[in-house]
C-alpha cells in the first residue's frame, strides 16, 4: 500500500513538473484523475457548441443574398462540422467514446454554449454571429492554443486559423449592411442589439462565480479568466462598432482612460442561467434537431463501419 501510494505521489510530482515548465502532457502519460475529467468535460462541450453551432446559421443557407454570401456560408457551416470532428477526436484520446459523448448531448448531462439557444432572425444576424459570436470564440481559443493538453493544443491551432476567416466575413457581412439603405443598416443595428449581451455570455460566468476556473489555470487548460477574456473582447469589440457606425446596447460602456479598458455594464446572469439550464429560446429545437440528424445519418454511419470492416478482412486476408 505504501509503495502503491509513493508512485502515486512520484507520478503526480513529475505531472505537476510539466505543467510548471510548460511541457504538454500526451495522451498515453499518466495525469490526474480529476484533469481527465475537467478536459473530457471542457473538450467535449467545445465540440457540441461547434456542431449545434451549425444549426442558426444552416438556417440562412436556402436563403443567402447572393451566390457569393451562399458559397461563403456552406464553407463556413463546413469548417464548423469539422472543428467538431477534430474537438471529439480530441476528446476521445481521452478514453471518452464518441457514442458516449452524443448520448451526453441528447440527454442534456452535456452542456454547449448559451449562444447557439438564440434565433437567427434575418441575414444581419449571420453578420452579426460572425462579427460577434466567432470574434468571442477567438478570444477565448486563442489562449488554447497554449493548452497544457498536446491534442487540444494541437486542434486549437488550425481552428483558430479558420475562425480568422469566419470573423472576417461576419464583419464583411455588418459593413455592407452598415454602408448600404437605411433598412439594411436598421437591420445589423437590431442584430447587434439582440447578439451583444449574449455574445459576452459566452465567456461564461463571472470569475467570483466560477467553479473551474481556479483549477483549470493551475492546470495551463485555460491560459486567462473568464472576466479577463470579456474585458478584452469589449475592448477589440467597440472601436469596430464605431467603425460600422453601429451602437452597442450598452449606456454604461464608456471609456476608462486612466485604467485603459472600455467600463461596461452588468451582464443580465439570470438569463445566462436559464439558457444554460435549457430555458433559452430555442435549447429544445436545437437538440430535436440533432437528435433526428443523427437518426437521419445511421446509415452512413453503418455503411462506413461496413467498408472499413471488409478493407480490414482483405488486408488480412492478403
Ligand atoms: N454556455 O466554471 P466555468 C464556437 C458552464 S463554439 C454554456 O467558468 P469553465 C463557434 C461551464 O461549462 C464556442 N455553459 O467553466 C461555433 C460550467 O458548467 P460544467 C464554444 C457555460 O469550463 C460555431 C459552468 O457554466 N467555445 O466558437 O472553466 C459557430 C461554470 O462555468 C458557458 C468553447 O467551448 C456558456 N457560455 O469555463 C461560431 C471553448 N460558460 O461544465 C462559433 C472552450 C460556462 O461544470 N471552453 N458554462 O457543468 C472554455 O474555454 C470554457 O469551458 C468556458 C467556461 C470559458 C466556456
Amino acid at each position: 500500500m505504501k509503495t502503491h501510494n509513493s508512485s502515486i505521489e512520484h507520478l503526480q510530482a513529475e505531472f505537476d513538473a510539466r505543467i510548471a515548465e510548460d511541457a504538454k502532457i500526451e495522451p498515453k502519460d499518466w495525469m490526474p484523475a480529476a484533469y481527465r475529467k475537467t478536459l473530457i468535460r471542457q473538450i467535449s462541450q467545445h465540440a457540441h457548441s461547434e456542431v449545434i453551432g451549425m444549426q442558426p446559421e444552416g438556417n440562412w443557407i436556402t436563403r443567402a443574398p447572393s451566390l457569393r454570401r451562399k458559397a461563403v456560408l456552406m464553407a463556413k457551416v463546413q469548417d464548423e462540422a469539422g472543428h467538431g470532428l477534430y474537438l471529439y477526436s480530441a476528446a476521445e484520446t481521452l478514453g471518452m467514446s464518441r457514442d458516449q459523448m452524443i448520448a451526453d448531448l441528447q440527454s442534456g448531462k452535456a452542456k454547449y454554449s448559451s449562444i447557439f439557444n438564440y434565433p437567427t432572425l434575418s441575414w444581419a444576424d449571420i453578420g452579426a454571429i460572425g462579427w460577434l459570436v466567432d470574434g468571442a470564440a477567438i478570444m477565448n481559443q486563442v489562449m488554447l492554443c497554449r493548452c497544457s493538453y498536446g491534442p487540444y493544443s494541437r486542434g486549437m491551432v488550425r481552428i483558430c486559423k479558420e475562425e480568422s476567416f469566419h470573423q472576417r466575413q461576419g464583419f464583411e457581412i455588418m459593413l455592407t449592411l452598415a454602408q448600404g439603405s437605411e433598412e439594411q443598416k436598421a437591420m445589423a443595428q437590431d442584430a447587434l442589439n439582440r447578439w451583444w449581451w449574449p455574445s459576452l455570455m459566452m465567456f461564461g460566468p463571472p470569475d467570483s462565480e466560477s467553479a473551474n476556473t481556479e483549477q483549470s489555470m493551475a492546470w495551463r487548460i485555460k491560459r486567462q479568466t473568464n472576466d479577463e477574456l470579456r474585458q478584452r473582447f469589449v475592448d477589440q469589440t467597440t472601436p469596430q462598432a464605431d467603425y460600422l457606425g453601429l451602437t452597442i446596447p450598452d449606456p454604461d460602456l464608456k471609456w476608462d482612460a486612466e485604467a485603459g479598458h472600455y467600463q461596461f455594464g452588468e451582464v443580465d446572469w439570470d438569463e445566462f442561467w436559464q439558457v444554460v439550464k435549457g430555458n433559452g429560446i430555442c435549447n429544445r429545437d436545437r437538440i430535436r434537431q440533432h437528435v433526428k440528424a443523427h437518426e437521419d445519418g445511421t446509415w452512413v454511419r453503418e455503411a462506413a463501419q461496413a467498408h472499413a470492416e471488409r478493407k480490414a478482412a482483405a488486408a488480412e486476408a492478403a
